[in-house]
C-alpha cells in the first residue's frame, strides 16, 4: 500500500477530520443486545428499544469498512462483575426500571458480564484481533485498560459508532479529548431512544470549531479514503 492509501480525509462537521488509518481506530460502543432487543436493561428503563435498532445497519456498513482497511477495531461493552462489586448503588439504585443492574431477566441478569443480554449484537460481533473492553461505567476510558492499549499501538484517531448518543457514546468521546484523542463521530452509526437528544449530542460535539470533535454521515466516511 502507498503511503497515500493510509490517509483518510472526510467532509465532516465543523471541518475536514484528516487522519492515517494506522494510528486510527474504530470504537463501537455499546452495541449490546441489553440496549437494542427487546426485553433488554433499555426497555426496563422504559424505553423503545428499536430507536437504537436504526444504527445496526450504518454501524455493520462501518465495521466492514474498518476491517477492509486493517484498522483496528475496539468494541466496548457496559457491564458489571457477578457480584456487582464494580456497580456502586448510586447507579444500581438509580430511576424506577422494572428490572435493576444484576437482576434476572428475559435474557440473564441485567448488564453483568457473560450474560447472554449483555453480549454484541449478532450482526456486529467482534472477530478475532479486535479489542474487547469491558467497562463499568459510561465512558469507555473509565476504569478500562483502552487508554494504555490505544498508546501501544500509537491510535492518535478515534472513529466513533453505537449507542447510546448522549449517555455511553458521548461520555467516551469527551473522555477520548481529554486524552488527547481527534475524535469523530458517523450520524448514522449512532442512535439514541431520544432522536432530540442524538441531534444535541452531535451539535454540542461540533460546536465551537469540534470543542469535543468531529461529526460526518457515513457516507463521507465510507468516500473518505484517498
Ligand atoms: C446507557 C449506554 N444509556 N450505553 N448506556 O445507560 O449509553
Amino acid at each position: 500500500m502507498s503511503e497515500s492509501s493510509h490517509a483518510l480525509r472526510v467532509q465532516a462537521q465543523p471541518g475536514m477530520f484528516r487522519c492515517d488509518m494506522r494510528n486510527t481506530a474504530l470504537v463501537l460502543i455499546d452495541m449490546q443486545r441489553d440496549f437494542i432487543e427487546p426485553g433488554g436493561f433499555g426497555e426496563t428503563l422504559g424505553n423503545d428499544a428499536s430507536q437504537l435498532a436504526q444504527a445496526v445497519e450504518p454501524a455493520a456498513r462501518l465495521l466492514r469498512w474498518a476491517r477492509a482497511h486493517g484498522m483496528l477495531v475496539v468494541h466496548t461493552r457496559e457491564s458489571h462483575a457477578p457480584d456487582l462489586s464494580d456497580c456502586p448503588p448510586a447507579k444500581r439504585c438509580r430511576g424506577e426500571p422494572s428490572l435493576r443492574i444484576g437482576d434476572m431477566g428475559p435474557m440473564g441478569r441485567v448488564l453483568v458480564r457473560g450474560e447472554p443480554g449483555n453480549a454484541i449484537i449478532d450482526a456486529l460481533q467482534p472477530i478475532a484481533g479486535e479489542v474487547e473492553i469491558d467497562k463499568p461505567g459510561k465512558g469507555a476510558f473509565y476504569a478500562t485498560g483502552l487508554h494504555d492499549i490505544l498508546q501501544r499501538r500509537a491510535v492518535t484517531h478515534l472513529i466513533f459508532g453505537g449507542v447510546t448518543t448522549e449517555v455511553c457514546v458521548q461520555t467516551s468521546m469527551r473522555e477520548a479529548n481529554d486524552r488527547g484523542y481527534d475524535c469523530l463521530l458517523v450520524e448514522e452509526a449512532t442512535a439514541s431512544y431520544f432522536p432530540h437528544f442524538k441531534q444535541a449530542t452531535l451539535e454540542m460535539i461540533a460546536a465551537q470549531g469540534g470543542i469535543v470533535g468531529w461529526t460526518c454521515t457515513l457516507d463521507a466516511v465510507l468516500r473518505g479514503v484517498s
